[in-house]
């Protein structure tokens, strides 16, 4: 039998195989089980990121993992050059899970934006009449919605987009939660925007919360335009802020929605995008799709995932113990926390730095006491758990956020 390689060795050998486009911090996985995780040498954990929120109904939910390995003796794909017996009732379901006419299957966060920009264009080119070369896409500073190259274009952070050679046309970006910015870019070229894209809240930007009224104000002006209202709500979707959605907070209904990562609980890639069929039925045969997008174990793990919100109101207890969260963080004494916000689960940390100490240090303290989060711009720790976590499970985590933090002193 091979020899069971340790931690250290583990991450040598990522270092030495792997292309280096991470930074991780230094905790090997090895189990997960609801919102805690244990690593190579069994050292137990709180998982404080939930994989960037894609675990929102824990580790290896038995619901989720179950329908997957279930689904997986079956059939594992079809392709769409042919039917398979999951996917029709599965879009029945997600759709009238969410109320659009109509879904999309994709497989990434990234790969389902870029179908978002592609629907908002064709509406735009066939619907709204702009002429094709000259259709363009609002989206917002500070924005995070994927890797590709049409999506690092929309970037204005030079991590994502420099020296990557020419970008994509067609895009205008404007200040977030700035709804005066939104007019006015509407004033201006309305004629020819065929869609507004936004996070309902910036996670890349360090959890960063519009003002009250923001999804809504921006929503009523791209009405008056006649521009789509697209949102990533990869991040901040399916429960993660307290509701089903963060738009639901201001009753918005994007004319867009699009969902990763937790629509699968973070067993498999599964990303949609969902519309209503004068946006959707606009991209025809051939024109759009994905090998394994639609596939027969992604549409059994997404309904089982989506099902487990529902069952275990996971929802409400967001909402309660993000709440509780954030009054006992800021009930820290320490020099070090300058700032403590977030909706729901989803919340942020901004660290000042103290005797040389930066959030990564933090991080790494915090990883001595058993809760795993990751630092963001430097300066930001994301805090984010499994909605699954019980409010004892999340009180004993915060005392040892806090021990962590004031052992700085
Ligand atoms: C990484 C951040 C989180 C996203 C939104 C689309 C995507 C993401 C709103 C793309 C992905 C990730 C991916 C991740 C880091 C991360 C992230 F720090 F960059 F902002 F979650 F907080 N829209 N977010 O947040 O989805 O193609 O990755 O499935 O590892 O780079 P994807």
């Amino acid at each position: 039998m091979a020899e069971k390689l340790n931690s250290q060795q583990l991450m040598e050998m990522e270092a030495k195989y792997g292309a280096h486009n991470y930074h991780p911090l230094p905790v090997v996985f090895a189990k997960g089980k609801g919102v805690k995780v244990w690593d190579v040498e069994g050292n137990e954990y709180y998982d404080f990121l939930s994989a960037y929120s894609a675990v929102n109904q824990g580790h290896c939910h038995p619901k989720i993992v179950e329908a997957m390995v279930q689904q997986a003796h079956e059939l594992t794909l079809s392709s769409r050059a042919f039917y398979n017996d999951r996917l029709g009732p599965f879009e029945k379901f997600i759709t009238e899970f969410f109320g659009y006419d109509k879904v999309l299957p994709m497989n990434t966060g990234a790969e389902a934006d870029e179908t978002a920009l592609k629907l908002a264009r064709r509406w735009g080119v066939v619907k709204k009449g702009i002429p094709n070369d000259e259709v363009m896409i609002v989206c917002c500073e500070g924005n995070f919605h994927g890797r590709t190259i049409t999506i690092i274009t929309m970037s204005n952070d030079p991590d994502s987009y420099a020296n990557y050679g020419p970008l994509t046309p067609g895009f205008i970006r404007i200040p977030y939660n700035d709804v005066k910015a939104l007019e006015e870019v509407l004033e201006k070229h309305g004629k020819k925007i065929a869609g507004f894209l936004v996070e309902p809240i910036q996670g890349e930007a360090g959890v960063y919360v519009p003002d009250e009224g923001y999804l809504k104000k921006t929503y009523d002006l791209c009405k008056k335009h006649n521009v789509l209202f697209i949102a990533d709500e990869v991040q901040s979707g399916i429960a993660r802020t307290g509701r089903m959605l963060a738009c639901d907070h201001e009753d918005v209904r994007p004319d867009v929605l699009v969902l990763g990562k937790a629509v699968s609980g973070g067993v498999f890639p599964v990303s949609v995008v969902l519309a209503d069929d004068d946006i959707m039925l606009n991209i025809k045969p051939g024109e759009h799709g994905s090998t394994f997008g639609g596939n027969p174990v992604a549409c059994k793990v997404a309904e089982a995932a989506l099902k487990v919100i529902k069952d275990e109101n996971l929802e409400e207890r967001a909402e309660y113990l993000g709440k509780l969260f954030r009054e006992e963080m800021r009930k820290i004494q320490s020099p070090m926390i300058e700032l403590v916000r977030g909706k729901g689960l989803l919340n942020a940390v901004i660290i000042k730095p103290t005797n040389g100490k930066q959030a990564w240090d933090v991080c790494l303290k915090m990883k001595e006491f058993g809760v795993l989060a990751k630092p963001t711009h430097g300066h930001i720790i994301r805090f984010a758990p499994p909605l699954v976590i019980t409010e004892e499970e999340l009180r004993d985590a915060i005392e040892r956020i806090k021990k962590a933090i004031l052992s700085f002193e």
